[in-house]
């Protein structure tokens, strides 16, 4: 990286793999696991977990603050894939920056990932989705106005997120439809008004992760997978007010749909 902040990124990120290659006994991992809202019920179906810390003891993370995010990191052995699996992750809008919010991902390229799997719950911009349905992110559009890089870096998002990661996934479920994630800096929902904004700017999924850790972890040489669940239809779609227990209860209807597809794309890897 071209700055002094990014080197500093990255040292950091390296102090924290080290520490979770101490905590969890295994010096490197094959792929990372992001489980964001409404996706922690699914982490019992990835595979055999060897090791589950909270992430406020590794050292360089800060424990996340939003009801239903833990703030664990698991190291899961999924049919000899090792995979370490954030369950919660830092959001822009709790003001500790981008750096805070990509850490976990430049963490699993210090641990040697080679692929990060970015999972969201989010609100749905097509009325065809129904809360519980899970959809590929295809591309996104960054609208939080910031960015995870360092000075001059100038990072290619070309096929951002894989094609042929996300053609596996629809081999393992053909009815996975994709879609266009727009992250936004949050913590308050869409007025209406912005939910038909963003459907005339090509949006599909709106939520307030996921496009900076894709960023951070093209940077890194990391091949992305991103899913997200729909939890809500956006402001103004469904005639009711959104609430985090919706989406909770979503993820806890999806969770053995999620946990299985994401299971058996960890096997397949
Ligand atoms: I879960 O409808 C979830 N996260 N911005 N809008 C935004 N973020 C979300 C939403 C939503 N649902």
């Amino acid at each position: 990286m071209a700055s002094e902040g990014g080197d500093r990124a990255v040292a950091a990120a390296q102090a924290s793999a080290d520490d979770l290659a101490r905590i969890t006994g295994i010096d490197t991992h094959d792929v990372a696991v992001v489980l964001g809202s409404g996706w922690a019920p699914a982490v019992d179906l990835l595979g055999d977990a060897h090791a589950d810390a909270s992430v406020s003891d590794v050292a360089g993370f800060a424990a996340p603050t939003v009801p239903g995010h833990a703030g664990r990191v698991l190291s899961i052995d999924a049919g000899g894939t090792r995979a370490l699996v954030f369950v919660g992750r830092t959001h822009l809008y709790e003001g500790r920056g981008a750096d805070a919010v990509v850490h976990p991902v430049r963490t699993a390229a210090a641990a040697g990932c080679r692929t990060v799997i970015l999972t969201n719950g989010c609100g749905g911009l097509r009325p065809e989705w129904a809360p519980g349905t899970p959809v590929l992110v295809r591309d996104h559009i960054n609208m939080t106005g910031q960015t995870p890089l360092h000075g001059a870096t100038f990072v290619d998002l070309t096929d951002l997120y894989s094609p042929r990661l996300r053609a596996l996934c629809r081999e393992v479920d053909p009815t996975l439809d994709q879609g266009v994630y727009v992250q936004l800096p949050g913590p308050q929902y869409e007025t209406p008004a912005e939910i038909h904004m963003l459907r005339t700017l090509g949006g599909d999924l709106v939520g307030m992760s996921t496009a900076l850790e894709a960023i951070a972890a093209r940077e890194a040489g990391l091949e992305i997978l991103g899913i997200s669940l729909v939890t809500n239809q956006a402001a103004g779609m469904s005639g009711q007010p959104i609430s985090h227990e919706e989406v909770l209860e979503a993820g806890r209807n999806a969770a053995q749909r999620m946990g299985g597809l994401l299971g058996e794309v960890l096997r397949r890897m």
